[in-house]
């Protein structure tokens, strides 16, 4: 570095941290008496212009000098700096050696021993990287979400403008999620500080040898793998729309599993919640081939309104009669994992799996009537508690509603004669369905007890409804 730029990076920084009194020894044997700075030091970020005076004092070894004391020499510094703040370039290959794409914003496949490798458009300031850094382990091996801050080395350099960070530790942990972040209280030799702040999270390989849960950047999937059930160290790839961009398999496959599988089986065997998974081993290559161990895979499903209903199907579909599937690519099929079982609380579908492709949670048909209702019970709408609210007797306007229907119901009603009075059909999967209260005829069915039966291809349920007018 130029004593020039030295000295005025030292004014720099005097002034900018605003320090009035102290002196700034250089090289032990002179003292720099900020005093004088207010004489001029400054540099115009807009344009990058700076100047500034300064005098240097020779240091009394006895003591403080008298002010006559000082041999003062006097200079003036001034030039063009770029004016610009400093930025980090090269930031996608910030990795040395990272494999995977980036997926949610996690780079994928960062190597166990590699560093983090940023290039600056600027000279900056060596000092200033201490307190800038930090590097944190934010998901372990487990898969647990952690907070932990690593002790992180770095070193800088000025030739290539160049800066490297490590672990302390020397290697980093496998399958871990891990944020470096770079402040903005790093400065160049201008004293700007950076453009921007860096954010950069990364996933490192996997190792083979340990117990690993991988959980997808997105949040959409978790994989169990035990220790050896992969044969290599890997990174995983997961990819939650392979119909739309899908990264290996062939989307015509995947159409043509799903409408297999709803000739055969029925409009409410409907694939959702998709997750193509692959991994890729040190050498970028596919790994493929059965586990020596089966894995535990669980997918994630949306509910925002919490209906029970998959969201955003074009069928309803009940999470509960939900499984996991995997998609046979060579014979375009959709088969159903032996295992699979639903957690409706933690709306997610789990079952043991033997390789990576594509998996998906299938709905089924809801067969049962057992669950099946009807309210309000009386129907008495236009009593003193008439109302649709909850406890309330109802209003013509709404009716009596069967909720929890089977996905093919038909549900009758009968008077206490035991004559029919009417009779719906409903099979839009909502489980649910509106009697007007009226008969076939049209006309309003008069107060009494009547009597329900709901029927699906298998069983039925029968009840009682009050209506009083
Ligand atoms: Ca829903
Ligand atoms: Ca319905």
């Amino acid at each position: 570095m130029p004593p020039v730029i030295m000295l005025l990076l030292l004014i720099t920084q005097l002034v900018l941290s605003g320090i009035a009194a102290a002196a700034v020894s250089q090289g032990g044997e002179y003292s720099l008496y900020p005093r004088i700075f207010s004489n001029g030091a400054a540099i115009d970020r807009t344009s990058g212009e700076y100047s500034a005076s300064f005098a240097i004092a020779q240091q009394n070894p006895t003591g403080e000098p008298a002010e006559d004391e000082y041999s003062a020499a006097l200079g003036f510094y001034s030039g063009l700096g770029s004016g610009a703040p400093p930025q980090i370039l090269n930031l996608g290959s910030a990795i040395a050696g990272a494999l995977g794409p980036e997926v949610s914003g996690f780079k994928l496949g960062v190597p166990r021993l590699s560093t983090v490798s940023l290039q600056f458009d600027e000279d900056m300031l060596s000092e200033s990287f201490a307190s800038a850094i930090k590097l944190t382990a934010i998901r372990d091996r487990n898969g647990r979400q952690i907070i932990s801050e690593l002790p992180a080395g770095y070193s800088y350099d000025p030739q290539n403008r160049t800066l490297e960070i490590w672990p302390i530790s020397g290697s980093w942990s496998g399958n871990t999620f891990h944020e470096l972040t770079i402040s903005t209280s790093v400065i160049d030799y201008q004293g700007l500080s950076l453009a921007q702040a860096l954010e950069f999270r990364f996933v490192t390989m996997l190792e083979a040898g340990q117990d690993n849960t991988v959980v997808s950047p997105d949040g959409a999937a978790r994989i169990i793998l035990p220790a050896g059930a992969l044969q290599k160290d890997a990174y995983l790839v997961f990819n939650s729309s392979p119909s739309e961009s899908p990264r290996r398999v062939d989307p015509g496959k995947l159409q043509a599993a799903t409408a297999k599988l709803q000739s055969s089986r029925g409009k409410f065997y409907l694939p959702y919640a998709f997750n193509e998974i692959n991994a890729y081993d040190a050498q970028n290559s596919l790994l493929s081939g059965n586990f020596a161990k089966p894995g535990r895979l669980t997918l994630f499903y949306p509910d925002a309104d919490s209906d029970g209903l998959v969201d955003s199907a074009a069928t309803p579909i009940k999470q509960k009669n939900s499984s996991l599937y995997w998609l046979d690519e060579p014979s375009a099929m959709w088969v159903k994992l032996p295992d699979s079982g639903v957690n409706a609380v933690d709306r997610q579908v789990t079952a043991s799996v033997p390789h990576f492709t594509v998996f998906a949670a299938v709905g089924s048909a809801e067969f049962s009537a057992q669950d099946a209702f009807a309210y309000p019970v009386p129907f008495r709408p236009h009593g003193p508690n008439a109302g649709t609210g909850a406890g309330q007797t109802g209003a013509e306007s709404s009716g009596i509603t069967f909720m929890n229907l089977p996905s093919e119901a038909e549900i009758s009603v009968f008077n206490a004669r035991g004559e029919l009075v009417w009779k719906g059909r409903d099979s839009d999967g909502d489980g649910k369905h509106v009697w007007n209260v009226k008969n076939d005829d049209g006309f309003a069915a008069a107060s009494g007890v009547y009597f329900y039966v709901v029927r699906s291809a298998r069983d039925s349920k029968t009840g009682k409804l009050v209506i009083i007018r």
